[in-house]
């Protein structure tokens, strides 16, 4: 038994766990919208005007420089709107469409996965939405550039980025949809995500630890504590694999 699962094609192990899993968690990051023209974060895509993402994505920088944090968002909606869903969010909203029991978590703020047709829990919050920093309002914008700073429709403060930053939590019912699938799961699916930041790396330790099998889709090895490593891309492996 022990010698055929060695010689188990990787591929055919992890589908044959997804299809014995009656729920299973998804949790995507910035690697699965490469291959769209998203940069990643921790590859050459973490800086701007010699400022690393650290740097620009907390709520320091922005009280510090509301303009350049804009500015930085603004180049990113701007690279964003040109980008097309790819083959490996198509596969996930194909998938998740007929098969029951699937909760998708995205650490992506880009908004793909949703116009690929899947319907996600954002941990990170959306390139798209502003948020009042005096009343909290939110509102989607989809503008690329503004003269100015955005300022809100309620109470004409300043709008901030709807985006989750270094040092803030993530958005409640977000933190409750992603333990929950955290505990619920006997397979998680973790695709293109260095397997860092906390808490949503938390989430995969937690299932594992909650005797979850662990199926990690990357191009290079990464911090995702995965049963099954499937290396390569997002496009050509999520296809085959969920076909
Ligand atoms: C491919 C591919 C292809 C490429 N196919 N694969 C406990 C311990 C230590 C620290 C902390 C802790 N708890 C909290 C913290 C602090 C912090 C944190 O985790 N820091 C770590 C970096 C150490 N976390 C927080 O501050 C969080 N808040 C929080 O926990 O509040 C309570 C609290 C605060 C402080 C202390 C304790 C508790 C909030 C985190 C919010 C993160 N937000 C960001 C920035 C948003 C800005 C924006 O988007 O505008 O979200 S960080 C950045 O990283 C972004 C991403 O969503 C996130 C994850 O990145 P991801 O997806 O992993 O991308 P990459 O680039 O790192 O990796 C891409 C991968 O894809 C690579 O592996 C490639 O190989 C692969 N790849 N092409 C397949 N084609």
């Amino acid at each position: 038994m022990n010698a055929c699962k060695k010689l188990m094609d990787p591929l055919d192990e992890a589908r044959s766990v997804l299809s014995a899993a009656q729920e299973i968690m998804v949790l995507t990051g910035a690697g699965i919208s490469a291959e769209s023209g998203v940069p990643t974060f921790r590859g050459e895509g973490g800086y701007w005007r010699n400022k690393s993402y650290e740097e620009l994505a907390s709520p320091q920088a922005f009280a510090q420089d509301p303009r350049l944090v804009w500015e930085w968002y603004l180049m990113r909606r701007q690279t964003v709107a040109a980008c097309r869903p790819n083959r490996a969010h198509v596969a996930l909203a194909d998938w998740t469409a007929w098969r029951q029991g699937v909760t998708l978590l995205t650490q992506n703020v880009d908004g793909l996965h949703e116009i690929a047709g899947s319907e996600v829990v954002r941990l990170h919050g959306s390139l798209w939405v502003n948020r009042c920093i005096a009343c909290g309002l939110e509102r989607d914008d989809r503008r690329t550039a503004f003269e100015g700073l955005p300022m809100s429709p309620c109470c004409g403060a300043l709008e901030r980025p709807a985006i989750v930053w270094f040092g803030e939590s993530l958005p409640r019912e977000a933190v409750i949809a992603g333990f929950t699938a955290a505990f619920q799961a006997q397979a998680v699916l973790v695709v293109g995500t260095s397997g860092v930041v906390m808490p949503a790396a938390e989430l995969v330790k937690e299932a594992a630890n909650n005797q979850a099998i662990v199926i990690d889709v990357n191009t290079e090895d990464d911090a995702v504590p995965a049963h099954i490593k499937l290396r390569g891309s997002a496009a050509d492996l999520l296809p085959r694999l969920l076909a």
